[in-house]
C-alpha cells in the first residue's frame, strides 16, 4: 500500500499539478482581447506572440505627455479664486434644490489643459526569418503563479519557446529564446516608438539604446536592450537592430525610463540614461536562471499568501473557449471564477509595486498614445477601487505606490483647495495624473467631486485598520487624514433647510442634478470625520478631535429612506426606479464604507438593498449601466447585504459581458478597464471574509455555487490572517494568526453546533459570546483553530 502511493508520488508530485495558468493555441487576434500581460509595477509588456513578427509592447508608467513643460499647464487650476464663483452655486442652490450640471460647470468648470496621456514606450519587435507557416502544438500562457509567460511551438522537428518576464527585483523585463536543438535560434531585434517623441536609436555590442525626448513636454525617457546570444554570430546595423544568427539560445534583457520624479512642482528628476544602463547591465550579468530564481521567489511571495479552492477544474479547454463556456454550471464555471479571483492578485503584483507610480485605469498596460480617459487616475471610484483587493487578499506591499501618489497630492492639492474651495487641507476633484492635476476639468456630469481627498484619505484608515501599525498611522496616514478633513472643516456649510452641515455643491457621480448634501457627499465626509475621530484619539491630536466631535454632531451623515423604501441618493426624494445608472454611489456607506450593515443598522441595509434591486444587474441597452467597475461593486454591496447568490450573480454577468479572452474587465465592450478586475476580487474576497464591524465575519455571502471549498491566507481588520474550509454551504474548519494581542470576535454558522476552539499546541481556549458571535483573548503570532465537531 505504502509502495503503491509512493510511486504514485513520483509519478505525479504536487508540483505536477498544473498551475493557475491563462492559455491559448494560437497567437493573439489583438492587444486588447488577447493580450497577455507581464509586468513588475514600473514596467509592463503584453504578449501576443506572433510567430514571424513577435510584437512585445512595452510600457514604463511614467512615460506622460502633458504637465510641466507642456505648454499651459497649470495643474487644473483656475487663475484665480473661485471662492466666490462657489458661493454663488451655494446660493442659487439655496433657492432652488436642483441646479442642471451644464449651468454649474460653466461657473465652476476649467480647461483641461495640457494634462496628458499616459504613454506606450514602444515596441521590442522580434523578426524570425525563418518562422515556419503553419507552426506545431503552439501554446501561449500566462502562468500566474511564477508570472511567466511562455510561447512555445515545433518547426521541423525542433520545440522553440520563448519565455517572458518582468523582474521586479531586477526591474527589467526578460526573454529567453530556446529550442530543443542547437543553433537554431535566428532573429533580428528592433525597437519602434510612436513619431510624437525624438528618439535617436543605435546598436552596438549587442546593446540597442534609445534615448529620446516627448516632444510635448520635454520628458527625457530612455530604453536599452541587450541582447545576449549562446553560440551564433551577431550583428549590429546602422538602424539600431541587433540580429543574431544560429545561436543555441538568447536572453534578451529591457528596461525603460524616464526623468520623472513624483515631485511637486517640477516632477522631474536625474536622466534616466545611468539608472536604465545600469539595470540592464545588472540583470545581463546575473544570467537567465538567477533572474527567474530571484523573480520567482520575489513574486510567489506575495502570490502564494493566498489560496482558494472553489472546487475547480481547469479542464483541457484554452482561457478563450473557458470564457466563451462560462455559465454551464459546474467545475469549468468554477474554474474560471477562481482565476478570475487570482488573476486580479497577479495584475495588482505586475502594476503596483514600491517605487513607481500606482495601478492607473489600464494598469500599467496601454498600447496608445491617446488612450481612454487618459489613462490616468480618476477619483471618484477607479483608483480607490484598484487598491481594494490589496489588504483582504494579504498584498500590502502593492498599496505603496498608492500611498505614495496619494501623499504627494497633498501639495498640489491644498493649494488647489485654497483657490477653488477656500478652505485649509488637500483635496482634489475627479482626475489626476502624474504632474499634480488637483483641479478642475469642465465636463458637466463628471467635474465636481471635492470629497475625493476625503475618499483617498479614509483608505488609509482602513490600512491601519488591517495592520494595527501605529507608526504608519501616526507617520503616514494621519497627515493625509487631517488635511483631508480640514478642507470640510472649512468648507461645509450650514443647510437652511435643517440647519445641519453640509457639503455644496455637491454631486452624485456622473448623475441627476447639482444640489447640496448628495448623499455620497456626506456620507464620504462622515466616514473620514469618524475616522479622524478615532485617528486622532490614537495619535493624541486632542484639539482637533474636538473639532471633529463638534462638526459631526452637526453633519449631515447622508442616510435617508425614500418614498419607495429606498436609500435615497440624494437629499430630497428624487430617486427614480426605474433609473439604472452605473454609479450607485449613494451606498458608499455599505461599501467600502462601514455606516450601514445588515446587523447594526437593518432598516438602513435593507433599503440599500431596494436600491440596488432597482439600478438592476447587467448591461442595459442604454449601454453604460453594466460596466465592469459597476458590477465589482454591486459584487461587494450585495455580499455586505449578506446576499451571496447575488454577489455570485454580478460575477456571473460580469464574467459573461465583461470579461474578455484574456479576462482582462472591458469597461462595456472595449476599453480594457482594469479597475472590473480589481473589484471582482475584492468582491470574492467580500463573499468568504468580511471584517469591517470589528467582526470577523466568515462565508458572509457564501453563493450556493461553491458548497464545498476551502480559503487560505485571507487577511482579516485587525491584523488577522484567515484560512477557512467549509463543507455543504457551511464551515467546519476557521484558523486564525494573530498579529496583535487582543480580542477576537467571530462571526459564524459554525458555533450554531459543537466546536472546539483550540490554540497551536492543541490547548482548548474558552470563549465568550452566545450564538453565532464568539470571542476570545488572542495572544500575539498564536495561531488558533475552531472545529466544527
Ligand atoms: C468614472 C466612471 C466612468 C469611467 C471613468 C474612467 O468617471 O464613471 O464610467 O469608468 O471613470
Amino acid at each position: 500500500m505504502i509502495g503503491a502511493l509512493m510511486l504514485v508520488a513520483l509519478i505525479a508530485p504536487a508540483s505536477a499539478r498544473a498551475p493557475l495558468a491563462l492559455w491559448y493555441d494560437k497567437p493573439a487576434a489583438d492587444w486588447e482581447h488577447y493580450g497577455l500581460p507581464i509586468g513588475n509595477g514600473a514596467m509592463g509588456a503584453v504578449i501576443t506572440g506572433a510567430i514571424a513578427a513577435d510584437d512585445i509592447q512595452f510600457n514604463e508608467k511614467t512615460l506622460w505627455t502633458g504637465g510641466p513643460g507642456a505648454p499651459g499647464y497649470a495643474y487644473g487650476l483656475p487663475p484665480a479664486s473661485l471662492a466666490n464663483a462657489v458661493a454663488r452655486v451655494q446660493e442659487m442652490l439655496d433657492r432652488s434644490p436642483r441646479v442642471e450640471p451644464q449651468a454649474v460647470a460653466a461657473i465652476l468648470g476649467q480647461p483641461m489643459t495640457a494634462y496628458g496621456d499616459y504613454q506606450t514606450f514602444g515596441d521590442l519587435i522580434l523578426t524570425f526569418s525563418e518562422a515556419p507557416k503553419t507552426p506545431g502544438r503552439y501554446r501561449r500562457s500566462l502562468d500566474i503563479e511564477h508570472a511567466v509567460a511562455k510561447l512555445a511551438y515545433t518547426a521541423g522537428g525542433v520545440r522553440y519557446t520563448r519565455e517572458y518576464f518582468a523582474s521586479f527585483p531586477a526591474r527589467v523585463i526578460v526573454i529567453r529564446l530556446t529550442a530543443s536543438r542547437p543553433r537554431k535560434i535566428s532573429f533580428t531585434a528592433a525597437l519602434t516608438a510612436p513619431a510624437n517623441r525624438s528618439a535617436a536609436r543605435t546598436a552596438q555590442d549587442g546593446r540597442i539604446t534609445e534615448p529620446g525626448a516627448l516632444k510635448d513636454n520635454g520628458l527625457k525617457y530612455e530604453a536599452q536592450v541587450r541582447i545576449i546570444a549562446r553560440g551564433g554570430r551577431r550583428s549590429e546595423a546602422a538602424d539600431g537592430s541587433v540580429t543574431v544568427t544560429g545561436a543555441d539560445s538568447a536572453l534578451l534583457v529591457l528596461a525603460a525610463g524616464t526623468n520623472y520624479a513624483l515631485h511637486y512642482p517640477d516632477y522631474r528628476g536625474p536622466d534616466p540614461h545611468e539608472g536604465v544602463e545600469a539595470r540592464v547591465d545588472s540583470a545581463a550579468a546575473q544570467g537567465f536562471e538567477r533572474l527567474y530564481r530571484d523573480h520567482v521567489k520575489d513574486y510567489a511571495g506575495l502570490f502564494d499568501r493566498v489560496t482558494l479552492d472553489i472546487g475547480q477544474k481547469m479542464g483541457e479547454l484554452p482561457t478563450d473557449a473557458l470564457v466563451r463556456d462560462y455559465g454551464k454550471g459546474g467545475a469549468g464555471d468554477r474554474a474560471l471564477e477562481a482565476l478570475l479571483f487570482q488573476y486580479g492578485r497577479y495584475l495588482l503584483i505586475a502594476s503596483s509595486r514600491a517605487g513607481s507610480l500606482p495601478a492607473n485605469l489600464q494598469g500599467v498596460w496601454n498600447d496608445s498614445i491617446s488612450p481612454p480617459w487618459n489613462d490616468d487616475y480618476h477619483v471618484n471610484i477607479n483608483l480607490q477601487m484598484n487598491y481594494w483587493p490589496a489588504d483582504p487578499t494579504n498584498l500590502a506591499e502593492t498599496e505603496a505606490p498608492f500611498l505614495d501618489f496619494v501623499d504627494g497630492l497633498r501639495a498640489p492639492g491644498r493649494v488647489s483647495a485654497q483657490r477653488i474651495l477656500g478652505a485649509k487641507g488637500w483635496t482634489l476633484f475627479l482626475n489626476t495624473d502624474p504632474w499634480g492635476y488637483t483641479g478642475l476639468i469642465a465636463w458637466p456630469t463628471a467635474f465636481w467631486q471635492p470629497e475625493a481627498g476625503a475618499w483617498l484619505a479614509s483608505q488609509y484608515y482602513d490600512h491601519y485598520r488591517f495592520t494595527l501599525d501605529r507608526t504608519f498611522l501616526a507617520t503616514r496616514a494621519w497627515p493625509v487624514m487631517k488635511g483631508a478633513a480640514e478642507v470640510w472643516l472649512d468648507a461645509l456649510v450650514i443647510d437652511p433647510r435643517d440647519g445641519k452641515l453640509v457639503v455644496s455643491p455637491s454631486y452624485s457621480p456622473e448623475h441627476g442634478p447639482f444640489s447640496a448634501s448628495a448623499s455620497m457627499s456626506q456620507q464620504i465626509v462622515y466616514g473620514l470625520f469618524s475616522d479622524a475621530a478615532e485617528a486622532a484619539k490614537i495619535v493624541g491630536d486632542n484639539a482637533f478631535r474636538e473639532r471633529l466631535d463638534a462638526a459631526l454632531k452637526k453633519l449631515d451623515p447622508g442616510l435617508r429612506i425614500g418614498s419607495w423604501g429606498q436609500l435615497q441618493e440624494w437629499k430630497e426624494d428624487w430617486d427614480d426606479p426605474k433609473d439604472e445608472h452605473r454609479h450607485t454611489s449613494h451606498l458608499y456607506a455599505l461599501d467600502p464604507g462601514h455606516q450601514i450593515s445588515p446587523l447594526a443598522t437593518p432598516a438602513l441595509a435593507e433599503a440599500a438593498r431596494v436600491s440596488l434591486r432597482a439600478r438592476g444587474d447587467s448591461t442595459t441597452k442604454h449601454g453604460e449601466a453594466g460596466t465592469g467597475w459597476s458590477k465589482a461593486w454591486k459584487m461587494s454591496f450585495w455580499a455586505r447585504l449578506y446576499d451571496g447568490n447575488h454577489a455570485h450573480l454580478l460575477l456571473a454577468q460580469l464574467l459573461k459581458e465583461n470579461a474578455m479572452a484574456n479576462l482582462w474587465d472591458a469597461y462595456v465592450g472595449p476599453p480594457f478597464q482594469i479597475d472590473g478586475n480589481f473589484g471582482a476580487t475584492a468582491g470574492i474576497a467580500e463573499m468568504l471574509l468580511q471584517s469591517q464591524q470589528r467582526l470577523i465575519d466568515i462565508l458572509p455571502a457564501l453563493p450556493d455555487a461553491w458548497p464545498d471549498g476551502e480559503v487560505r491566507g485571507l487577511r482579516a481588520r485587525g491584523d488577522v490572517t484567515v484560512a477557512i474550509r467549509w463543507r455543504g454551504g457551511k464551515a467546519k474548519n476557521i484558523t486564525l494568526t494573530a498579529g496583535h494581542a487582543g480580542t477576537i470576535s467571530i462571526r459564524s454558522t459554525l458555533f450554531a453546533g459543537k466546536f472546539k476552539l483550540e490554540n497551536a499546541q492543541r490547548k482548548p481556549v474558552s470563549t465568550s459570546g452566545s450564538g453565532a458571535v464568539r470571542s476570545f483573548l488572542a495572544k500575539r503570532g498564536e495561531q488558533y483553530s475552531v472545529t466544527a465537531f
